[in-house]
């Protein structure tokens, strides 16, 4: 395929300065050719970030017109730092914040509206995939992304599968479940456009180590991932990333 990998790291409520200037010093000696890297830092660190070896990403934009929303980042400012790329319905934001299907569509339509590529995560909770219902859980997710956006919206953005029974347990899908699933978001798109399917990056997220990433970014439609706990060292992130290659 002609997918180029892609690989983000999200490093939630973590790091400081100290940490931002780790990761920028080695990110600039250690440049990964042929794969998207970004880096979703919090919002506040972001202005301290400068390299031409990985791009920048939010974790969460308002869905609102800038004004009177107390706390909230618009996807105009995170731009205005520096940001391509923009994190959109992850897991523990949809469980933190209770944002439903559909505000996550608008939070992805209103970052592509600001010339950010949002990185809109979906995934079941562990009951779901113990009933056998993944495919129908993930279908109602997956609807109200067609609903809100474009085909050519959605060409411009990144999926990513995240299990939440995988998040932040060290507990991976195996390569053949996270592959099954990927398999079906696919074919999902595919119903909706044919070219749309073959050139949505689809990233899998969930417990992703230097060890596990390599046989999870070899399945056919693996296209990378999104990196939680092994983003915040800088040694396991740039394996990882080399793992996409
Ligand atoms: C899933 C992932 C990154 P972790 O949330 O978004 O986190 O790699 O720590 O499971």
């Amino acid at each position: 395929n002609n997918r180029t990998p892609f690989v983000a790291g999200n490093w939630k409520m973590n790091g400081d300065r100290s940490l931002v200037t780790t990761f920028s010093a080695s990110l600039d000696s250690h440049a990964v050719s042929n794969v998207d890297i970004v880096l979703c830092p919090p919002a506040v660190y972001l202005p301290l970030f400068s390299s031409a070896n990985f791009s920048l990403g939010g974790q969460d934009l308002s869905a609102q017109e800038p004004g009177a929303h107390t706390g909230d980042v618009s996807g105009e400012m995170l731009k205005d730092v520096g940001c391509s790329y923009v994190i959109v319905g992850h897991s523990e934001r949809r469980e933190d914040h209770g944002e439903s299907n559909s505000d996550v569509a608008k939070k992805a339509s209103k970052a592509l509206a600001c010339g950010l590529t949002p990185i809109i995560c979906i995934g079941e909770p562990l009951a779901v995939r113990e009933a056998g219902e993944v495919e129908a859980f993930l279908s109602e997710q997956l609807k109200a992304l067609v609903e809100h956006l474009s085909v050519d919206d959605l060409s411009k953005s990144v999926i990513a599968y995240e299990p939440i029974w995988a998040i932040g347990t060290g507990k991976t899908a195996s390569p053949e479940q996270a592959q099954d699933v990927h398999k079906f978001i696919r074919e999902f798109f595919a119903n909706e456009d044919k070219t749309l399917a073959e050139g949505l990056r689809i990233l899998y997220g969930g417990s992703v180590k230097p060890d596990n990433a390599k046989t999870l970014f070899a399945q056919a439609d693996v296209d990378g991932g999104l990196i939680g706990g092994a983003s915040l060292k800088v040694e396991d992130f740039i394996s990882i990333c080399q793992a996409a290659n």
